[in-house]
């Protein structure tokens, strides 16, 4: 078809020229519309493809990847982006901690701490991890009684909830900053996420010949009244997936260092018998601001409780 044929064609399909109804949803469906009857002349794609297509995002759907691939082509990661610039275009201070992507493994209903808590309730042989660190304005100033939601792997790279053999909120947990505005806890060093390797996200990844690994992570969601919601990660520091996150999610800002300690008065110290781990990470919120668009995305979440 030629390309005037085939925007005549879209429009019709689409409504573009009918009565009202949704404009919005008319013009994109137009559009995507007009781009697939495009890439289909373009790359004259076969109906076995087009079919083939179709069951794979059937599949996707089944799996329950869709989220998983949406990190994976970069799409969370694109948001991102978007609401970087839309922030800098309104003027909201400098100074806050960098977001990146929260990704499809987060559940509400974590267990709530008042100042610490320790998120490990499953048996794990992995490194014993504290992480701690203040809460505060862009300017310093300590925000007491804001709310640290933290959730991360096990040493398998495997989340809780999604993983049925981990007992519920293994590894997450919210925790309230206390009259400093400081949050910690113990917890152990999380191993990197990879896609299922038979899933759907996997083989087109497998297509693309490109991994599906993620760096290990801490994923946070930070908030404090009057402030701008934060949802971010932290990233181990060494791993080889550190700059090659399938998900695009590593930023400038948000690898501190870790330090390791094997000394026993420092074991003694912590009350443990094994060698561990320390991140110190602070959170850094601008001001709300009337009119700009919200950080925390309204999406599909698990909840449980
Ligand atoms: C993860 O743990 C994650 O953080 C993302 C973004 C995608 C898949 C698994
Ligand atoms: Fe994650």
């Amino acid at each position: 078809m030629q390309k005037t044929e085939i925007q005549e064609f879209a429009a019709r399909i689409s409504g573009t020229q009918s009565k009202a109804a949704d404009t919005r949803v008319k013009a994109i469906v137009d559009r995507v519309l007009v781009d697939i009857f495009t890439v289909i002349e373009e790359f004259d794609v076969k109906p076995e493809e087009f079919w083939s297509a179709l069951s794979y995002l059937t599949e996707l759907g089944r799996s329950n990847e869709y989220g998983l691939l949406a990190a994976g082509l970069g799409i969370e990661h694109f948001f991102d982006v978007r609401l970087d610039e839309k922030e800098a275009a309104a003027g909201i201070e400098a100074g806050g901690t960098p977001r990146t992507i929260e990704g499809p493994l987060y559940v509400g209903g974590a267990p709530v701490a008042i100042g610490e808590a320790r998120l490990d309730t499953d048996p794990d042989d992995g490194e014993i991890l504290f992480v701690d660190g203040q809460v505060t304005d862009t300017t310093g100033r300590p925000l007491a009684g804001a709310t640290v939601e933290v959730w991360h792997a096990n040493t398998k790279g495997n989340y809780s909830f999604f993983d049925k053999t981990q007992s519920a909120f293994n590894l997450r947990r919210t925790i309230k900053t206390d009259a400093e505005g400081r949050y910690r806890f113990r917890s152990i060093m999380p191993s990197g996420y990879g896609c299922p390797p038979a899933g759907p996200t996997q083989q087109l990844l497998d297509r693309l010949g490109r991994h599906g690994q993620r760096p290990a992570h801490i994923h946070f969601m930070v908030s404090a009244d009057g402030y701008r919601q934060l949802t971010t990660q932290i990233n181990i520091d060494g791993d080889a997936y550190l700059h090659d996150d399938f998900a695009f999610a590593t930023r400038d800002g948000l690898v501190p260092a870790v330090t390791h300690h094997t000394d026993p008065s420092a074991l003694k110290d912590r009350s443990v018998d094994r060698p561990f781990a320390t991140i110190t990470f602070d959170f850094a919120l601008p001001h709300a601001v009337a009119g700009v668009p919200a950080t925390l995305i309204d999406r599909p979440r698990a909840q449980v409780g």
